[in-house]
């Protein structure tokens, strides 16, 4: 029989983009829905994403390397370096999830895996975020040798491998010309070209296999209103708000640049601020 999969991955946090997704894929008959991790920080939306991907019968939900980054946060795993501005960063948008996700959906990202397989119509396939034993790094970024990419398939019956985390709609093959599939990012899409970047609509990607074999591979990509997301963000008091705002408008991130984290938290009292929330 045949089956259209909806793919979503890389959500983070951003609630009007994926609205706008559900939207768009409630128009394309679809039988299933799979997540491949990142659904929370650094954007305002905690509850609602986690309700809309059950309101379309998401029924696989894989955890991604900024989900671990709250749940290290919440868990207290990882003690945070008040130093370190990054370190500052990302505990104090752990600490906004927090405040706000339900027990229910923060015990529901903790038991969540990093990969899982499916079989559909005869085809196995393999689902991750990044790698299958690794959430987070750039093993698999677009421009990586195809080497990297045959360590999704961990066993040779493996046809087809999906994975999100580097935010670029893709399809390429393994050396041993199994198919790699990744359908871009929902809430943060990113390209280092620049006439790309200038793209900002929310990614996602359906798949049709039917009776033969994968009948189809669709990349969309869907329009919303991005200053709708920036007001929303505000209307929550979320932090980095400035930042949130490149992220949505420019496709720039600014995780790991201390130099403009450390500026910002010093303009904004975030260490002291964090150091409060956490009790230190
Ligand atoms: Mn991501």
């Amino acid at each position: 029989m045949k089956q259209r999969i909806a793919l979503l991955s890389d959500v983070h946090g951003n609630l009007t983009a994926l609205k706008a997704v559900i939207a768009d894929l409630s128009q394309q008959a679809i039988d299933d829905c799979w997540f491949l991790g990142d659904l929370v920080m650094p954007g305002p939306a905690t509850n609602e994403v986690f309700e809309l991907l059950e309101n379309i019968n998401t029924s696989v939900y894989i955890r991604g390397n900024w989900d671990d980054c709250f749940l290290d946060v919440q868990q207290k795993k990882v003690g945070i370096h008040f130093d370190d501005p990054s370190d500052v960063y990302i505990g104090l948008l752990g600490q906004y999830v927090a405040e706000h996700l339900k027990v229910n959906y923060q015990n529901k990202l903790k038991s969540l895996p990093i990969h899982t397989t499916k079989q559909v119509n005869g085809l196995t396939i393999n689902l991750s975020h990044n790698l299958n034993t690794l959430n987070s790094g750039p093993a698999l970024l677009a421009e990586e040798a195809t080497s990297h990419f045959d360590e999704l398939f961990s066993t040779p019956t493996t046809d087809i491998a999906i994975y999100g985390h580097v935010h670029h709609q893709m399809l390429r093959y393994s050396s041993q010309d199994q198919l790699v599939i990744n359908p871009g990012s929902v809430g943060q899409p990113f390209f280092k070209h620049g006439r790309l970047n200038d793209d900002r609509r929310a990614q996602y990607a359906i798949l049709e296999i039917d009776d033969t074999g994968l009948a189809e591979v669709n990349f969309r990509k869907v329009a919303y209103d991005l200053t709708q997301e920036l007001k929303l963000a505000k209307e929550l008091a979320l932090p980095y708000l400035n930042l949130y705002q490149e992220i949505l408008f420019d496709g720039v991130a600014h995780t790991h640049d201390d130099e403009l984290l450390d500026k910002v938290n010093q303009q904004y009292g975030y260490v002291e601020r964090l150091k409060q929330l956490t009790n230190q």
